[in-house]
C-alpha cells in the first residue's frame, strides 16, 4: 500500500516509517521538523543522537534497498498538505504530526494556543485533504488514553452503552482530559467522527497510552537509524525519564503521591498496532476507536521497578516525591478495556526487567548528553505564566511556524 506518515521524523513516526517500509509498503513521510526546532531553540537534545532526515533515509536505502519519500511541510499549511496528497495519493495515512507534550501546552496562553492551533487545525486540514484528494484513504489517527481522564468506571473502547430514562444508546465514552494538549485530541476525535458521519470517510482513532522504549528491530539495524529519546521535563515521558534519571544519579521524580495510573505500551507494539489498523481498515463512514495499551502501572510502580533494576546494576537509585506540578488525581480507580487490537493479532511486548536495563544502559552510554537542568519539572498547571529552564523569552520556546 501507499502509506503517508505525517510526523515521520518524530519518536514514533520514524520507527513506524521503517517498520512499514520493511514490510514492503511504499512509504512517504511528511514533517515540518517542529520538534527539532524546539530542541534547537531551547538548548536541549534527544538523549540518543539522531541524524538528519535525509541521512536517515539514505542509510535505510543503503542497508535495505528500500526508498522512503520525504516531504517537508506543516499540517496547518493547506498548500503543502494538499500537494503531498495529490502527488503521493495515499491509500492509508497515519497522523502523528502534532504538538504532543502536555507540559508544553500548559506553559502559558501562547503555548496553549500554539498546541490547539497546530493540532486541531492540522487535523481539520487533513480531513479536507482526504475528502478532496483521496476519499477512500483510511485515516489512522493517534489519539491518547488521556482523552478519557481517570473516571471511576472501567474505560471502554471509545463508546459506552447507556440506558437513560428507559432508553438505550451507544454513545462516545465521556471525556475528561487533563491538559490543553489532551483537550486538542478530544477536539480532533469529534471532528473526525463528524467527517465520517457526514462525508463517509473511514477512520481509526488509536487512544494510545504512554509509550516507552528506545528502539524497534529496524532502528537497531544502525546507529544512524535511531529514533529520539526524550528525558527532559517537557517532552520526556515517565518511564523513559526515570531510566535516564537512574543513569545519572538523579532521584526519580514522582509527582505527588505516585498513585496516578496510566496505560503503557512499548514502541515495538505501537508500530505493530498501526500495521494491524492499516491491514484491517475501518469501513466507509466508520469511526473506530481502539485503546492502544498493553498494560497499566502507577507512577510509583514504575519508579520502584526502575529502582530495583538500577540497584541490580549496582546503581544508587533514590526515589523522590515532588510537589505535583499538575492537577490530576493521585489515587484513583483505573481499568481499561483493550481487546480490539489483541483480537486483530497483537502479541504484546510486556515491560520486563531486561527492557528497563536496556534503557538505563543506553542512558549511561549517553550520560554526557544529559543536561541535569532539564530534569526538574517547572511547568505548573495552576500558573498562567511558567518559566522553563533555561530562561528564554516565551517566543523563543515556540517552534517557528
Ligand atoms: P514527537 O514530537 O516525537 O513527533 C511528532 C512529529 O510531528 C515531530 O517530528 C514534529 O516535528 C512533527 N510535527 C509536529 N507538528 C507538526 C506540524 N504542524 N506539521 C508537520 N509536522 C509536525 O511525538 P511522538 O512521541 O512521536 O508522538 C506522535 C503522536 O503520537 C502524537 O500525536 C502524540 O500525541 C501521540 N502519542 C504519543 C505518545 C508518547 O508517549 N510518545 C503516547 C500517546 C500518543
Ligand atoms: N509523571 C511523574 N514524574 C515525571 C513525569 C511524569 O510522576 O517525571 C507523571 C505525571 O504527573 C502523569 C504521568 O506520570 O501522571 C504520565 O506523565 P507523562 O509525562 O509520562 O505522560 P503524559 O503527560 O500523559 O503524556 C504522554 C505523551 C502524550 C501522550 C500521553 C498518553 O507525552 O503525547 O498522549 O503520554 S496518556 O498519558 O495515556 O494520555
Amino acid at each position: 500500500m501507499r502509506i503517508l506518515i505525517l510526523g515521520g521524523d518524530g519518536y514514533l513516526g520514524w520507527p513506524q516509517a521503517l517498520y512499514l517500509s520493511q514490510k514492503g509498503h511504499e512509504v512517504a513521510v511528511f514533517d515540518n521538523l517542529a520538534r527539532r526546532q524546539f530542541d534547537l531553540r531551547h538548548g536541549i537534545d534527544s538523549l540518543v543522537p539522531i541524524f538528519p532526515m535525509q541521512r536517515r533515509i539514505a542509510r535505510w536505502q543503503a542497508l535495505t534497498g528500500k526508498t522512503i519519500a520525504h516531504y517537508h511541510g506543516d499540517m496547518v499549511d493547506w498548500e503543502a498538505l494538499s500537494k503531498v496528497f495529490q502527488t503521493f495519493q495515499p491509500e492509508a495515512v497515519v497522523h502523528f504530526a502534532q504538538q504532543r507534550s502536555a507540559p508544553f501546552s500548559m506553559i502559558d496562553r501562547e503555548h496553549a494556543v500554539y498546541t490547539q492551533q497546530t493540532n486541531v487545525v492540522g487535523t481539520l486540514n487533513l480531513l479536507y485533504a482526504i475528502k478532496e484528494f483521496a476519499p477512500d484513504c483510511h485515516l489512522v489517527k493517534l489519539g491518547t488514553m488521556g482523552e478519557y481522564g481517570t473516571p471511576n468506571i472501567p474505560i471502554e473502547e471509545g463508546y459506552i452503552e447507556i440506558t437513560h430514562k428507559g432508553r438505550t444508546d451507544t454513545l462516545p465514552f465521556p471525556k475528561q482530559p487533563g491538559s490543553f494538549y489532551h483537550l486538542s485530541k478530544v477536539h480532533d476525535s469529534h471532528n473526525i467522527h463528524f467527517c465520517c458521519r457526514v462525508w463517509g470517510l473511514r477512520a481509526t482513532d488509536l487512544n494510545q497510552g504512554v509509550v516507552y522504549g528506545a528502539d524497534t528491530y529496524e532502528t537497531l539495524l544502525d546507529p544512524e537509524l535511531a529514533t529520539r529519546f526524550d528525558y527532559d521535563q517537557v517532552y520526556g515521558t515517565a518511564l523513559n525519564r526515570f531510566c535516564a534519571q537512574a543513569a545519572v544519579g538523579h532521584p526519580l521524580t514522582i509527582y505527588g503521591k505516585g498513585g496516578q495510573t496510566r496505560g503503557c505500551i512499548h514502541v515495538k507494539d505501537t508500530v505493530r498496532c498501526i500495521e494491524l489498523a492499516i491491514e484491517n481498515p475501518a469501513a466507509p463512514g466508520e469511526f473506530r476507536v481502539f485503546n492502544q495499551i498493553t498494560e497499566w502501572f502507577s507512577v510509583a510502580q514504575l519508579a520502584e521497578r526502575v529502582q530495583r533494576v538500577g540497584q541490580k546494576m549496582g546503581l544508587d537509585v533514590q526515589i523522590s516525591h515532588l510537589p505535583n506540578p499538575r492537577v490530576e488525581k493521585e489515587e484513583h480507580f483505573y481499568e481499561v478495556v483493550h481487546t480490539k487490537l489483541l483480537d486483530l493479532g497483537l502479541e504484546p511486548h510486556l515491560l520486563d526487567d531486561a527492557e528497563i536495563e536496556r534503557m538505563i544502559s543506553l542512558s549511561m552510554e549517553h550520560r554526557d548528553r544529559i543536561d541535569m537542568g532539564q530534569i526538574k519539572p517547572t511547568v505548573n498547571w495552576r500558573a498562567t505564566e511558567n518559566e522553563v529552564e533555561p530562561t528564554q523569552t516565551d517566543a523563543a520556546l515556540l517552534p517557528a511556524t
